[in-house]
């Protein structure tokens, strides 16, 4: 064991650990380890963001390690596909079936039949977003487009204001007006709630946009709910008031700006009055939205992933994200946007993704159409013949779900998955590999919701024959005979390749003294003094906020690369509109009437922890929030079961009859397991594969349906 243990008594120590979640918290860990057992997780209290807290979903993490559900084993199917049965194998014969059966599909079909499917079941740098690409690269398999989350958004903030760290989260005490827009803080991003309640306390306005009136609404000065997917209207309105009435910052404008007098031109035609009718908001409170903003220093504004799930979300990202320079917000500390700083942290993603083993022109599919992909829907030459899921659960977490379950199923498809517990993806696998927890493995987090970096070091021995991704990549190359050094690296060497030790952000801080320390914040301004903009610098091709994009009128529509394996190839192209624009939402209520939401839910994260006791009871099962108003429509009560469905599947929820939402919009959180549920499915059974304008990114707020009693 290479942990830097603290001793507290002869047989007990504390280990620095790293919450592996995908979450913008990162929170650091403290693991008590009790003659080899660890035994308790809390967070670190001197973390100034984590403050000694970890949430409902990993405060018991240690019990998900030793959890008696957990795959401790290499296990081939012996039943029928999604059977859940399986026998217990050697890793030796499950990297000979792996390794064998992926070199006659290639032999048979060419290398693009084999498909990876992974996402951030784990976040660190190391057994993460990136591990298996270079695996995967050199095998020359199908790329997988990840646009599960902020890709559209990401599009459209880099395209506006470039890739910046934005407003550092620990600056919001300073600021006097805050508005969080489209994300439920209390439930997904906790350790920022006290950092706004600080500042509400000190007097700042806090100010909520969301259709749903959740536990952080409740905690909001003023809740404004809003019709999903027309957060953009509000945003052009709220220009047309500030520039209407020139609130704008003229000077701020006319040296950090671009585009500025066609941008005015532009929102002339978003009256706060055709606002009023998009977004359901009274004209007054537009108005006094925008003037309150404009006049309020410092001013901030928290995005959410949700504001880019619907058709327009990426010119909703691009309205939003103009705001803040035309009323020159970001000339104070706690001014500006945040969303998401993970462009603060100098990550050396090109070690881990070697985009230069692909061969050229290897074709991409993105995983939003992995249904369609496995059913034939989708017409691939050649077709998907093996699959390799890890570090994602797409039976929970990507739309279709009827699709991807009947793709899964198909008897011609060789399904690898790994994971620690037997997910409903699991259950359709051939193989299924056992997974090194948090406690068990190496890693290095970046964060993309703070600005530190916290190292993950091993607690415990691993559980029975569980492996980290880095291990399954080492051993999966090796069976396929790939001789290069990349493959060899350990975990320790991974480690001193996982950041860019010699950017200015890294100065001072080393694997050595992270091990001491657990953590170490980037090298930049404290959060007291940090005001990135204060003279424009906005990593843009002008430097400056483009109201006009010139990213967007020379690419057109273009993802990430961070979201295809940093490729900057096969871009998406066309031609987008250079100023931001109002795009209605997509599906309409003419068949459907009700529009569903399906959020995180409070107590899992994404699918992770949905199968777990503690988590299940917090949690409790599918629920569906519809207003009195529609329930009595449909003679539904509180606590009956009731069927969401449209034309692309349905499932089964309990009723929560509440003026929580607005008439209209349903609410059923994402994260619950099909096999735990009412019927078998769970709301992405009738979510949508359609991409938003920008970034493929989902469009999962788009989503029409009808409610009825069961
Ligand atoms: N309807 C709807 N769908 C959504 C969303 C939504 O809001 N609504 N949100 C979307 C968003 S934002 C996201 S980020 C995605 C999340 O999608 P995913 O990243 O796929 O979600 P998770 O459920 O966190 O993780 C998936 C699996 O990874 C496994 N895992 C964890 N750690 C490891 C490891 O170290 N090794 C291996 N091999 N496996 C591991 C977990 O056990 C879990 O089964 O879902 C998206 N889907
Ligand atoms: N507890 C918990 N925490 C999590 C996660 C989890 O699964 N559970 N997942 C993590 C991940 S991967 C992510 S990406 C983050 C995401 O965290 P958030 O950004 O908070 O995202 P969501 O929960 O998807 O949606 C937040 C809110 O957006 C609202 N919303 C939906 N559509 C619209 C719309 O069109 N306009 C407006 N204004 N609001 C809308 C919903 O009502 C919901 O209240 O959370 C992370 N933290
Ligand atoms: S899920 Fe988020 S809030 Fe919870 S412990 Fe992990 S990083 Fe912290
Ligand atoms: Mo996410």
């Amino acid at each position: 064991m290479t942990a830097i243990e603290v001793p507290i008594t002869p047989t007990q120590t504390v280990v620095h650990g790293a919450c592996p979640h995908d979450c913008p918290d990162t929170c650091a860990m403290l693991v008590t380890v009790e003659d080899g057992r660890a035994t308790k997780v809390a967070g670190d209290p001197e973390h100034p963001f984590t403050r000694g807290g970890l949430c409902v979903k990993v405060n018991n993490y240690q019990d998900k390690t030793y959890s008696p559900d957990r795959v401790l084993h290499p296990m081939k199917r012996v039943g029928p596909k999604g059977s859940g049965r399986f026998e217990q194998i050697t890793w030796d014969e499950a990297l000979d079936t792996i390794a064998s059966t992926f070199r006659a599909r290639i032999a048979e079909h060419g290398a693009e039949t084999v498909m990876p499917v992974s996402y951030l079941g784990n976040q660190g740098i190391l057994n993460g977003l990136t591990v298996g690409d270079a695996f995967f690269n050199r095998l020359g398999a199908t790329v997988s487009e990840r646009t599960y989350c902020d890709s559209g958004s990401c599009t459209a903030y880099a395209a506006t204001i470039g890739a910046t760290a934005g407003v550092d989260p620990e600056s919001f005490v300073h600021s006097r007006y805050i508005i969080i827009w489209a994300t439920n803080t209390i439930s997904t991003n906790l350790h920022l709630w006290p950092l706004i309640a600080e500042a509400q306390k000190r007097g700042a306005k806090v100010v909520c946009i969301d259709p749903m009136r959740h536990r952080t609404a409740q905690r909001a000065d003023w809740h404004i709910p809003i019709r999903p997917g027309t957060d953009a209207a509000l945003a052009l309105a709220m220009m047309n008031v500030i520039i209407g009435e020139g609130l704008h910052d003229e000077a701020y404008v006319r040296d950090h700006t671009e585009g500025f007098d066609e941008l005015a031109e532009r929102v002339t035609q978003y009256t706060p009055e055709w606002a009023s009718q998009e977004t359901g908001i009274p004209v007054e409170d537009i108005r006094t939205l925008a003037r309150e903003y404009a006049t309020t220093d410092p001013a901030v504004i928290r995005i959410g992933v949700a504001v880019e799930r619907h058709a327009g979300g990426g010119q909703t990202v691009r309205s939003i994200a103009c705001l803040p320079a035309l009323v020159g917000a970001w000339r104070h500390v706690g001014g500006g946007l945040l969303q998401l700083p993970l462009w603060a942290h100098p990550v050396n993603w090109p070690a881990f993704v070697h985009p230069e083993y692909r061969p050229e022109g290897t074709r991409v599919v993105n995983q939003f159409l992995l249904g369609q992909a496995l059913t034939g829907e989708l017409a691939l030459d050649p077709p998907i013949t093996a699959l390799m899921v890890y570090n994602s659960n797409p039976m929970v977490v990507s739309p279709e779900q009827d699709k991807i379950a009947r793709g899964l199923a198909r008897e011609d498809l060789f399904t690898v998955v790994s994971d620690h517990f037997l997910t409903d993806t699991a259950r359709y696998a051939d193989i299924v590999l056992p997974a090194t927890t948090a406690l068990e493995q190496h890693d290095l987090m970046f964060s993309w919701g703070h600005f530190y970096v916290t190292i993950n070091t091993p607690a415990v021995e691993p559980e029975g024959e569980s492996i980290p991704n880095t291990e399954l990549f080492r051993r999966l190359a090796a069976a396929m005979g790939f001789e290069d050094d990349y493959f060899r690296l350990s975990d320790e060497e991974l480690l001193a390749q996982a950041y860019d030790w010699t950017a200015p952000a890294m100065e001072g801080i080393t694997l050595e003294s992270l091990r001491e320390t657990g953590w170490a914040r980037l090298n930049l301004p404290s959060a007291d003094e940090y005001a990135p903009h204060v003279d424009g610098g906005f990593p843009t091709p002008s430097g400056k906020t483009e109201f006009r994009s010139s990213a967007l009128e020379a690419a057109g529509n273009f993802v990430v690369p961070l979201f295809r394996q940093l490729s900057e190839e096969f871009q998406v192209g066309g031609t987008v509109d250079p100023l931001p624009h109002y795009i209605a939402p997509r599906e309409t209520g003419e068949v459907y009437p009700l529009n569903l939401l399906s959020p995180k839910s409070h107590a899992y994260i994404n699918s992770s922890a949905g199968d777990q006791a503690m988590q299940k009871r917090v949690q409790g099962e599918q629920t569906l929030t519809i207003h009195p108003a529609d329930a009595e429509a449909r003679g539904i009560e509180e606590g009956r079961y009731v069927e969401i469905a449209n034309d692309r599947g349905r499932f089964v929820a309990l009723a929560k009859v509440s003026d929580e939402v607005a008439p209209g919009v349903v609410v059923c959180p994402m994260g619950s397991w099909p096999k735990n549920a009412k019927g078998g499915s769970t709301v992405n059974s009738v979510n949508p594969f359609v991409f938003a304008d920008l970034g493929n990114a989902p469009t999962f707020s788009d989503t029409r349906v009808e409610v009825t009693l069961v």
